[in-house]
C-alpha cells in the first residue's frame, strides 16, 4: 500500500518542479525543499530493506549451510552406532568360550580322580600273588609232624583218574607213625591231610584249602594255611607219579579223617580214617 502511494506521488513532484521552474527561483527553491526529503527516505528505505534482506539471505544460507554440514557430520556418526551390532556378537562369543571352559574344568579335576590311582596300587597288589607263590606248600607241615621213624605205612591214590585212595581206612598203633603216600594217578595231583576231627570238620577244612587254591590262583596251593587248627598233617601236592614220606604222632587213641584237598576231590570221594588203636 505503502509503495503505490509513493508512485503516485512521484509522477505528481515532477509536476509541481516544471510548474515551478517556469514560475521563479522562489518557486524553485520551495519546491526542492518539498520534493527532495519525500523521495531521499523512500529510496533509504528501500535501500535498507533489500540490504536486510540481503544479510537476512546470507544468514539463512549460512545457517543452512552449517545444520546441512551438521547432519551430514551426524550422519557418519550413525554408521558407527551401525556397528554396534557387531559387539553383541562378540559378547555371545566371550560367553560361549566361557561355558566350555567352566566344564572342562571340573572334568580335569575328576580325571585325575584319585581313584585311578588307587587302582594303580591295587593292580601292583595283583602281582603279588606270584611272590606269594613261594606260600605253595613244598614239604609236609601239621601239629603232629615228629621226628625219627616210627611204623611203617604206605598209602597210594587210586591209578587212572578215579577219585579215591587205594585204601579208605588204616589201623595204627598208638604212636609214633612213618607213612608214605604215593600218588599213582595219571594226570590229577593229590596230597595226604590229617584231621582231628570229624567229617564236619574235614569239609571245613577242605573249605579252607580251596580257598587258599582261589587267593593264590594255583590248584597246587589248594592246601590248608599253614597253622590250620585240627590239621594233624598236611602234605604237598603231588604230581602224578611223585610220593612223600612224613612222619607224625597223632593225639591218641580214636579215628582221624584223612582227605585230598585237591578242588573237587573230597566232594568227589576222596577220603577216609585212619584208626589209632
Ligand atoms: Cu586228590
Amino acid at each position: 500500500m505503502s509503495w503505490r502511494s509513493s508512485g503516485n506521488f512521484r509522477p505528481s513532484n515532477p509536476r509541481p518542479r516544471r510548474g515551478g521552474g517556469s514560475s521563479g527561483g522562489a518557486g524553485g527553491s520551495g519546491g526542492g525543499r518539498n520534493g527532495a526529503p519525500l523521495i531521499d527516505p523512500v529510496l533509504q528505505v528501500l535501500i535498507a530493506i533489500t540490504v536486510l534482506l540481503g544479510f537476512i539471505g546470507l544468514i539463512v544460507a549460512i545457517s543452512f549451510s552449517g545444520t546441512g554440514g551438521q547432519t551430514t557430520q551426524a550422519q557418519p556418526t550413525p554408521p558407527p552406532a551401525a556397528s554396534v551390532p557387531t559387539a553383541p556378537p562378540a559378547a555371545v562369543a566371550t560367553e560361549a568360550p566361557a561355558a566350555p571352559a567352566a566344564t572342562e574344568a571340573p572334568a580335569a579335576t575328576e580325571a585325575p580322580a584319585a581313584t585311578e590311582a588307587p587302582a594303580a596300587t591295587e593292580a601292583p597288589a595283583a602281582t603279588t600273588p606270584p611272590a606269594a607263590a613261594p606260600g605253595i606248600p613244598t614239604e609236609p607241615f601239621g601239629s603232629a609232624l615228629a621226628s625219627g621213624t616210627g611204623q611203617q605205612v604206605t598209602l597210594e591214590s587210586a591209578t587212572g583218574d578215579e577219585l579215591v585212595f587205594a585204601q579208605d581206612e588204616l589201623r595204627v598203633a598208638d604212636g609214633i607213625v612213618t607213612l608214605t603216600f604215593v600218588n599213582r594217578a595219571d594226570v590229577v595231583p593229590h596230597n595226604w591231610v590229617l584231621i582231628a576231627g570229624d567229617a564236619t570238620r574235614a569239609a571245613e577244612i577242605n573249605s579252607l584249602a580251596e580257598a587258599q587254591n582261589r587267593r593264590l590262583r594255583n590248584a597246587l596251593g589248594s592246601v590248608p594255611p599253614p597253622d590250620t587248627p585240627d590239621v594233624l598233617v598236611a602234605t604237598q601236592m603231588l604230581n602224578p607219579g611223585e610220593e612223600v614220606t612224613v612222619t607224625f604222632e597223632v593225639p591218641g587213641p580214636g579215628t582221624y579223617q584223612f582227605i585230598c584237598t585237591y578242588p573237587g576231590h573230597y566232594v568227589g570221594g576222596m577220603q577216609g580214617v585212619l584208626v589209632v588203636e
